[in-house]
């Protein structure tokens, strides 16, 4: 996750790219959410969510030591 923070606005679709690039599988789930995307190695996975609840999301790679190791962002929905 190279970019640490995202803005988006609540209830607009916006299109999530995972692209792994590195050696081992990646994921990127948004905490509180049913949302969660996964990538092989040499993989790219892509989404297209909204969030329609305004305020701070967290994002964390679910893998076992890959948040501790630095895999999480925020995401701020704000109303526009
Ligand atoms: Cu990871």
């Amino acid at each position: 996750m190279r970019r640490s923070f995202i803005r988006v606005i609540a209830g607009q679709k916006f299109r999530i790219t995972l692209d792994n690039t590195g050696q081992v599988e990646h994921d990127f789930e948004i905490v509180g959410t049913n949302i969660h995307i996964h990538a092989a190695p040499s993989n790219k996975s892509t989404m297209i969510i909204s969030l329609d609840k305004a305020g701070y999301y967290q994002v964390i790679c679910t893998l076992p030591g890959h948040k501790e190791a630095g895999m999480s962002a925020s995401i701020q929905v704000t109303k526009s």
